[in-house]
This record gives C-alpha cells, structure tokens and sequence, in this order.
C-alpha cells in the first residue's frame, strides 16, 4: 500500500472551535496524524512518500474560484483586522437576506462556513492544498497500478461542498480526486464514506452525476452534526437519481447493524461496477471517539478493511475524521492492514 503524507499538514493548527454553549480547544489538531503516521509505520504497511504539485486546475474543477480565492486570502485580511486569533464567522445570510456575496470579512467567514468549529489559521491554506496533492498523488499510484493507496491527509475533506466550508474540512480531498479520475478515464467512481460524520458536500457536489456513486454510513442527521444533510431519502437529482444512497443510523447503533449497512452499501457499489472506489475514511465510529456516539472496535477496523478489498476495485483511502488520538492510527492501520491482507 503506497502511502502519501506531508509535514505541511500541521501548518493547520486552529486554537479554539465552539462547542455547546463554549469555545474549546480543536479536536481537529496535528497530533492526529502523527499517530497516524506512526502506526502506518509500525505495522510496516508500505512506502511513505510525499506528494507531487498538481497546481490550481484539478480544484477548480470541484470549487468555485471565488471560494478558492477566498480561503487562500481570508486569514491575511482577518489578521489585519482583528489580529493573531483564529478567523472563525459568528453571522449568516440564512433565507430572508440578500444573496450577494458580501465584501466584509466578517460577513464573508459567514457566507462561506456554515459552523463555528472550522477556523482558518495562518497555515490553513498551505495545508490544505498539500492534503489535495497528497490525495491526488495517491489517485497517481493507482492509476499506475497500484491496488491500493492511502492519503494520510489533515484538513479532512468530505464536509466542503463546491463554495461551502465546515466541519473541520476547506477542501473536499476526496471529491478532487473523483473529479479528477473520471477527467483522466471518463470511468465511474463510487465514494464509500464510513465516517461516522455525513460527508455532506461530497453528496452535494456530485448529487447530480450520473458516473459518481455516493454512498454513506453516518449518525442520523436527526440528532447529528452535520444536521441539515444526511437524511435517507435523498437518493441524488437529474442524472443522478439513485446514485446518491444515505444510510443514517441512531446513537449507540450496534456494531452488526452497522456492518449490515456496509454490506448494502457495498453491494450498491458492485452493482455500480466503478472504475475505482475512494474511501473516505473517518475512524470516528471509534467506540472512544471523545465526539461520536458509534461503538466499533479496534478489530472491527481490520473486519472493514477485509470488506472493503472484497469490493475487488482499486481503492484510494482518505483520511477524514477520528479524535480519539491514541487509537487513531491503530484503527486507521487495521482498515488498511485487513485491506492488503485480503489480496
Ligand atoms: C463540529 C463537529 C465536526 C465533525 C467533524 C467530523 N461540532 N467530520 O469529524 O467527519
Ligand atoms: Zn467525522
């Protein structure tokens, strides 16, 4: 398993998110990968390697330009303003308001995020984009042969749709890739997004297409962030009615009911035949997950990974989500570990 990873990732280092009712610390900080990266390593699952430059051209194709030229200048003009405290929004156009893009910075955070937890830093923008090269780097194994491939990536991803940031997440690593896979072999692409989180703007930027299969196992929206996305019966738009498949599942979800959900989604995913199946992989379903309510297990990992490589596709793993720090590069390793051990 070629793995592809970048220091550049802890340039992001946000200070403070809101929780409920409080400003605390981010869950979503460097340490994470540098378990990540130690486990890959111990459990000597390949090659570490850092990413190659692809440039400004396969973001585009997912994000408007204004969003990216947005998140690329949003901390220079905040610092100015306010000074060295992390940019976060605390107002939003919601329906009722004027739909023009605001020139405010204040106003802009809000038009762009829609949480109070995603903080742009002084090295959010490096970060992310390396976690967009490194992505892509890892796509460039496959289509070279590889039958697996990992993007040991932080900013995660799968909450930013085409103009819209949050939930940790600037740039939908994932998305970029599919976007940029189907531009390089006109083939289809089937997303599995098994963090425990709903990967709401992977769903939004492909609700349409035909070519890419989203399918996702997260906490039912009715009592879990993101809230306003997620539900069920959303099955995709146009050309993409019935490629979009929501598979929410309550608080304390018994571990077997979510690995039956796995299996309809997989079997959604065969049925698709894609070209290459991208994972985004949050490890948050963690049972000591400090902000996720799943109950898998350390093993259950290794369990996924099996199930995964039965899928029989070349298969690029994103990382996304998963705060539990100590446990989170053991569980990302079982994923890959039982994915290589399934040959
Ligand atoms: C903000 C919760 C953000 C969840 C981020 C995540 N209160 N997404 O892990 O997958
Ligand atoms: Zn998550």
């Amino acid at each position: 398993m070629d793995i592809i990873f970048d220091e550049r990732h802890s340039r992001h280092a946000g200070r403070v998110e809101l929780g409920a009712g409080e400003l605390v610390p981010c869950f979503e900080k460097p340490e994470r990968a540098e378990f990540v990266l130690a486990a890959v390593r111990s459990a000597g699952l390949g090659a570490i390697e850092p990413p190659e430059a692809y440039g400004p051209e396969p973001l585009k194709r997912v994000h408007s330009e204004p969003y990216l030229d947005f998140l690329r200048t949003a901390w220079q003009e905040w610092k100015a303003l306010v000074g060295d405290v992390d940019a976060l929004p605390s107002t939003w156009p919601v329906p009722g308001f004027s739909d023009r893009v605001p020139t405010s910075i204040f106003a802009r955070l809000g038009y762009y995020c829609f949480d109070v937890a995603t903080p742009i830093t002084e090295g959010t923008w490096e970060a992310a984009t390396a976690a967009a090269d490194c992505t892509l780097t890892a796509l460039a194994k496959i289509r070279a042969g590889a039958r697996g491939a990992f993007a040991l990536v932080r900013p995660p991803g799968h909450h930013a749709a085409r103009d819209l940031y949050g939930g940790y997440c600037y740039l939908n690593n994932a998305a970029i890739a599919a976007q940029h896979f189907v531009d390089e072999t006109r083939e289809r692409v089937a997303i599995l997004d098994v963090d425990y989180h709903h990967g709401n703007g992977t769903q939004s930027i492909f609700y349409d297409r035909g070519d890419v299969l989203f399918t996702s196992l997260h906490g039912d929206p009715n009592q879990e962030f993101p809230f306003y996305l997620g539900h069920a019966e959303e099955r995709g738009a146009g050309a993409g009615k019935g490629t979009n498949r929501n598979f929410p599942m309550p608080w304390g979800t018994p571990v077997e009911t979510w690995f039956e959900a796995l299996e309809e989604a997989c079997r959604a995913i065969e049925d698709f035949a894609p070209g290459i199946v991208i994972v985004s992989l949050g490890v948050d379903t963690f049972k000591g997950d400090p902000i996720s309510q799943f109950l898998l297990e350390s093993d259950d990992y290794t369990r996924l990974g099996e199930r995964i490589a039965r899928l029989g596709r070349p298969t690029l793993f994103v990382l996304e989500g998963g705060y539990a720090v100590e446990e989170i590069g053991v569980n990302v390793a079982n994923v890959l570990g039982g994915f290589d051990a399934s040959a």
